[in-house]
């Protein structure tokens, strides 16, 4: 596996290099709309360290980024009226993955929704 490069997109976004909006921070992770939103809502979290994806993150960084998944998903319900939320995390290029820092998607859902692709 390649190692975490620096000039991914969400690190020049934790770095302000690169405008987003923001939905949630703490000190250790940051969560921030989809700029290609796929449901309402749809937003990601990271880790606000270097972390390439799941395979190389530490169980500090993986609790950390859940921690966070799990409060914005609650409030993603009340926001946004939804049914459920689908969470979504990819692995290198194989895996679907195309920004290489450490990302989980969280995805409002509606009773019979379709996400958009
Ligand atoms: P993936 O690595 O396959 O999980 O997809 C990366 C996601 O990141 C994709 O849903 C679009 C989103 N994305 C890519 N570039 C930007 C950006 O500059 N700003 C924001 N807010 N989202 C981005």
């Amino acid at each position: 596996m390649a190692d975490y490069d620096d000039d991914n997109i969400f690190a020049k976004i934790l770095r302000d290099e690169i405008p987003s909006f923001k939905v949630y921070e703490d000190d250790k992770t940051y969560c921030f709309m989809d700029i290609m939103p796929r449901a309402e809502g749809h937003c990601l979290v990271i880790p606000k360290s270097p972390c390439r994806n799941m395979l190389d993150a530490s169980p500090t960084q993986l609790a950390d980024c859940l921690a966070t998944v799990q409060k914005v998903s609650n409030a993603c319900l009340r926001a946004f009226g939804a049914d459920g939320i689908t969470v979504q995390q990819f692995n290198e290029a194989a895996g679907g993955q195309e920004v290489f820092h450490l990302h989980y998607h969280i995805l409002p859902r509606h009773e019979g929704d379709k996400l958009r692709p």
